[in-house]
Formats: C-alpha cells, sequence, structure tokens
C-alpha cells in the first residue's frame, strides 16, 4: 500500500522535467512482472477508491473514477456496472470452484472408485446458457444507450468549438469562431450543468492516427487521417485535467501529453483576447527576433503579426503563455527553452524538430526573443 500510494504520488506529477518524469513512466529497468503485479494493484486500489470514497478526492488527475463531466460520468457509471456483474460472476465462479476442489479432494480413504457418471442436465445447461445470455443482452443495451446518448447529445449554439489537429508528437488548437491558434495547452470554459457550455472538438490528423484522451472529461477518440471525428465536454469545475495521446503514433508518443485548462467564463475570455492578439511589436527588431527570421524557425513556426508563418510546428505567437513547452515534456523555463533550441532530442528524441545549429550568442538571443512573445 505505501508503495502504490508512493506510486501514485510520482504518478500525479503535472508535467516531466527533462526525461525522468514522464507520467506513467516507470523509472530503471525492472522485471515484467513487477510491472503487471503493479498494473494490477493500482486497479484494485483505484476501484476500491472510487467504491469507498465519493469524493473521490486522492485519485491521480488521470483516473477514469474521478469523472469531471458529463459524457466521462456516463462512461463511469457503465463501467461500474461492468465491474459489478463482472465481480458477481467471478465471485459465484470461483466460489463453486473453491468448493468444488475441496469437496471432491482426493481422500486417503478413498477406494478408487470413479464417482457417479452423469450424462447431460437439461435445466443445468439451459441455465448456465440463459443466464450469460441475458447478462451480456443487459450489458449491451447499458452500454448502447450510454454510446447514443454521447453522440447524440444536442449541440447548442453557445458551445465553444475547437478544431484538434494531431501531429507527431504535439496538438494543435484552432479556435475557427475566435480566431485563435495554439498548441498543446487547450483552454475551454467551464460548464455549469444549470446553462451548459459544452466544448465540441472535431478531431483531425495531420499525420498518423492519434488519440485524445483526457479521462477525467471524456471517452477516448482517434485522430485519423481524412475521416474527421468528433467529441464533446462540459467539465463541472475548473481545473487542470492531464491525458496522453492514447494511439501508439511513433517515437515520441510517450511524450505527446495532454493538457486541458477548466477555465471560469471571465478567465477564458481574457486568454481568448489575449490569444487572438498578434505578437507585441517592439520598435526595434531584437537581434534574437532577425536570427529567428533568418533562420528556417519560419519555415516550421508561426509568430502572428511577423513573417514567420510556418505551420508544420506549434504556432509561438503566444508562447509565453505556456506553462510547458514540446506537449508536455518540459515546464516552460527559459533554460529548458533554450536547451530545446539548441537540441529538441535533449528533452524529446525523435521529435520532428531539428536541432538547428546556433551558436551560443545566437542561441542566447533566440531565446530571449521567444522570451518577449506573451
Ligand atoms: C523542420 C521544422 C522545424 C524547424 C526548422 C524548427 N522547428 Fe521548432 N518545432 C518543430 C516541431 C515539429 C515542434 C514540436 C515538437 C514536439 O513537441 O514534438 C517544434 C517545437 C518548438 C518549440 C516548442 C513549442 C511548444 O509550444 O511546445 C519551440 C520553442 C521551437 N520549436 C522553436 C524553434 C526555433 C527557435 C527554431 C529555429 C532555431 C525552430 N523551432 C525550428 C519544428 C521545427
Ligand atoms: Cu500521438
Amino acid at each position: 500500500m505505501q508503495h502504490l500510494r508512493k506510486e501514485k504520488l510520482k504518478q500525479s506529477n503535472l508535467y516531466a522535467t527533462g526525461a525522468e518524469r514522464v507520467p506513467w513512466s516507470f523509472g530503471a529497468a525492472r522485471p515484467i512482472y513487477s510491472y503487471v503485479l503493479r498494473a494490477i494493484g493500482t486497479f484494485c486500489v483505484s476501484v476500491v477508491t472510487a467504491f469507498a470514497d465519493p469524493a473521490r478526492s486522492n485519485l491521480s488527475p488521470t483516473s477514469i473514477f474521478a469523472p469531471a463531466s458529463t459524457p466521462a460520468q456516463s462512461i463511469f457509471d457503465l463501467s461500474r456496472l461492468v465491474l459489478m456483474v463482472t465481480a458477481a460472476i467471478f465471485v459465484v465462479v470461483f466460489s463453486l470452484l473453491a468448493y468444488a476442489v475441496v469437496k471432491f479432494r482426493k481422500r486417503r480413504a478413498s477406494d478408487g472408485r470413479e464417482p457417479a457418471q452423469v450424462y447431460g442436465s437439461t435445466q443445468v445447461e439451459l441455465a448456465w446458457t440463459v443466464i450469460p445470455i441475458l447478462i451480456v443482452v443487459v450489458l449491451f443495451l447499458a452500454a448502447a444507450r450510454v454510446i447514443a446518448s454521447i453522440q447524440n447529445a444536442v449541440h447548442p449554439s453557445n458551445a465553444i468549438e475547437v478544431t484538434v489537429i494531431g501531429h507527431q508528437f504535439w496538438w494543435e488548437y484552432r479556435y475557427p469562431s475566435l480566431k485563435v491558434v495554439t498548441a498543446n495547452e487547450l483552454h475551454i470554459p467551464v460548464s455549469d450543468p444549470a446553462h451548459p457550455t459544452p466544448t465540441f472538438l472535431t478531431l483531425l490528423s495531420a499525420d498518423t492516427d492519434h488519440s485524445f484522451w483526457v479521462p477525467r472529461l471524456a471517452g477516448k477518440t482517434d485522430l485519423i487521417p481524412n475521416h474527421p471525428n468528433g467529441m464533446w465536454m462540459d467539465p463541472y469545475k475548473t481545473g487542470l485535467y492531464l491525458g496522453q495521446c492514447a494511439q501508439y503514433c511513433g517515437t515520441q508518443h510517450a511524450k505527446m501529453l495532454l493538457r486541458v485548462y477548466v477555465q471560469t467564463h471571465d478567465e477564458f475570455d481574457r486568454w481568448i483576447q489575449e490569444q487572438s492578439r498578434p505578437a507585441k511589436a517592439s520598435d526595434t527588431v531584437s537581434e534574437g527576433q532577425k536570427i529567428f527570421e533568418r533562420t528556417a524557425c519560419i519555415n516550421c513556426h508561426a509568430v502572428a503579426g511577423t513573417v514567420a508563418n510556418g505551420r508544420f510546428g506549434p504556432d509561438l505567437t503566444h508562447l509565453m503563455s505556456r506553462d510547458t513547452i514540446a506537449s508536455g515534456a518540459a515546464p516552460n523555463t527559459p533554460e529548458n527553452l533554450r536547451r530545446w533550441i539548441q537540441d529538441p532530442s535533449v528533452i524529446k528524441p525523435g521529435s520532428k524538430m531539428p536541432a538547428m545549429g546556433l551558436s551560443d550568442p545566437d542561441l542566447d538571443a533566440v531565446t530571449q526573443y521567444l522570451e518577449t512573445l506573451r
């Protein structure tokens, strides 16, 4: 228990720093059974906590047992039903098994004769065919109901629309009607159940399959090239919700983390206002900006209001408004920013941004310039 609790603390790190603290990474190599045991242990602890603690306060920030939005709540209720039914089956089957093993074990005094041989029993066979069929039908209907209720949800006119584009290995977020483009940190308003303001996501991919999964907010949905998918969420509570790309998409899939900031309406409106402005122009173009605009940086990155309009990498117009860089792989500090520009593979080996080979003074100047992008 102690061990598991410590593990959970480790997992609840909000983001990784450097190579070693990605949520769900297990650190040093261990024998494979220890992962399996830990997975089973963590799962059991989560189940027990979910049932025992209605506030579900001490679960990890990515737990499916702590839903904070309607789709996640429906899925949680369904999984609770499935878990209860399967737990009952487990108890019945294993009790019968244990009873048979003990009752009919080989005894010292046994005379070696075969027990009575029974050939078929219509009642028993009917029972063990009909009952499982009924159970499967009930589970099927319950699941179909939840799927339909999520997929057919009405789309109110005041819903926030966001287009999510999965890239190897980062997330692009576009708010088409609000004229905002950002990356990696999704901001959405909280939704009061009395006056819901849900957010509807259109899921696209620029390259390969990805999957958007923030367990506390909604189910898992894939981003498939040339096949737009959709999902929605209406978080009840403000806060930061975490997740991760849930479909293997290449080497850095594990560092393609999801961060959803659920804000009050005022905070959200302010954020939108700030994000829809172009980059703050200074009177003198700084040395760093000159280097940035002379280098291939602008082929891949956009900074609104400047010549930089590349779309291959994240939009950098308001880079400093983000808490992390590289899709949650590292906190957004000047040191990490410099390390990243010098050689992205130090933070994220296999990332699609090349090391640009800048000299030290140029590196400092570019970092300084990026730090002005608020
Ligand atoms: C070939 C395209 C390409 C070039 C050239 C390039 N980048 Fe990038 N850059 C990317 C990609 C792709 C990412 C996202 C990497 C990831 O998170 O996996 C990225 C990420 C970044 C980030 C982190 C952004 C965030 O919000 O997470 C910064 C900062 C950055 N680049 C700065 C630069 C600078 C400065 C240069 C020029 C010296 C440069 N890039 C050149 C493609 C490029
Ligand atoms: Cu991915």
